[in-house]
């Protein structure tokens, strides 16, 4: 039994609890504003996480609280965040759609589609100019390929050979859009890399060992000089698109299919030892457990803290 498949097991069961208890808080009216879970999607964020540096620079979307985590954002700073309390990570100035911790180099999950993008390659062309040997990872969904800006980002990280990994978190669906519908190539990242001549490869993004060893690879070529790659992880969300949303529209044996693949259950197996995995899940679920506590027990958040640590008054401590 591998010690680390363990431990990358573990930090899955803390997202996924995490991401289970941000549902019943919503549904028992205590998130304000919005949710998109990513359960379904752990192995991408623990996975890749895995193959970073700790000062690598992260962007997601707002389907980001598994990357918040995986990037050391606490579950209770992210459920009270969640609940706009003073605890929260973003001392609930953000909440589900704004998950940001500088200190942890996640730099931050961006609410428009393809937004984050252009950022992450400004982040690796400081990274570059500095010299830092740093990589910056945007994690997107398939629907961000058909947005302008992912071309944008691709085109000007190719032309700069800048230390980027883009890293598609494909889920098959839009919202309620299937992705196959609406795209002209079949994989909606890696089909198009070719078109700014970067390298692609579309990957099992259920397997976390897949993704940490496709991620490190990437990195890899990246602070050597060899520019950005782009990684189509293919993965599904358990949960509907956002708040409620049952996901009806989304055939039974489609379901069926993928939760039969959950990034969860294909660890368990690579682990195979049973007593370990549970005892694994136990500790996971303490840990959810107390944050739920916690971000209960917090205090709202503070207006006077409105103001504070955004950009024209954080300084520029965060970039260093
Ligand atoms: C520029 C822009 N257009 C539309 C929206 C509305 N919107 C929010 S999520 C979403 C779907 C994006 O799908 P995908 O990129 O596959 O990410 P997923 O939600 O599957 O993780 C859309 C269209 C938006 N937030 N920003
Ligand atoms: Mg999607």
């Amino acid at each position: 039994m591998s010690a680390e498949l363990l431990d990358l097991y573990e930090r899955m069961a803390v997202i996924r609890g995490t991401e289970k208890a941000a549902h019943d808080l919503f549904m028992a009216g205590l998130v304000k504003g919005t949710t998109h879970l990513a359960a379904g999607h752990e192995a991408v964020a623990v996975g890749a996480s895995a193959a970073l540096r700790p000062d690598d620079y992260v962007f997601a979307t707002y389907r980001g609280h598994h990357h918040a985590i995986a990037r050391g954002a606490t579950p209770e700073e992210c459920l009270a965040e969640l609940m706009s309390r003073d605890t929260g990570v973003c001392r609930g100035k953000g909440g589900s759609m704004h998950l940001t911790k500088a200190s942890a180099s996640m730099l931050g999950s961006y609410a428009i589609v393809g937004a984050h993008l252009p950022m992450a390659a400004g982040a690796a062309w400081s990274a570059k100019l500095r010299g830092t040997g740093q990589v910056a990872v945007a994690f997107f969904g398939d629907g961000a390929t058909n947005i302008g800006a992912f071309h944008e980002a691709l085109n000007l990280a190719a032309v700069w050979r800048l230390p980027a990994v883009f890293v598609c978190e494909n889920n098959l669906y839009m919202e309620y859009t299937p992705i196959g519908t609406v795209t002209a190539v079949p994989n909606p990242a890696a089909d198009r890399a070719p078109a700014y001549g970067l390298p692609a490869e579309v990957i099992d993004g259920n397997d976390v060992l897949v993704v940490r060893d496709a991620v490190a690879r990437a990195a890899q070529r990246a602070r050597g000089g060899g520019g950005p790659t782009v990684i189509e992880a293919r993965t599904y969300r358990h949960y509907g698109h956002s708040r409620t949303d049952p996901a009806r529209y989304r055939p039974e044996g489609e379901v069926a299919e993928w939760l039969a693949r959950d990034p969860l259950l294909v660890a368990r197996k690579a682990v195979g030892d049973g007593a370990a995995v549970d005892a694994a899940d136990r500790r996971a679920q303490a840990t959810v457990r107390r944050a739920v506590e916690a971000a209960r027990a917090a205090p709202p958040a503070d207006p006077a803290q409105a103001l504070t640590d955004v950009w024209a008054d954080g300084g520029a401590a965060w970039r260093t």
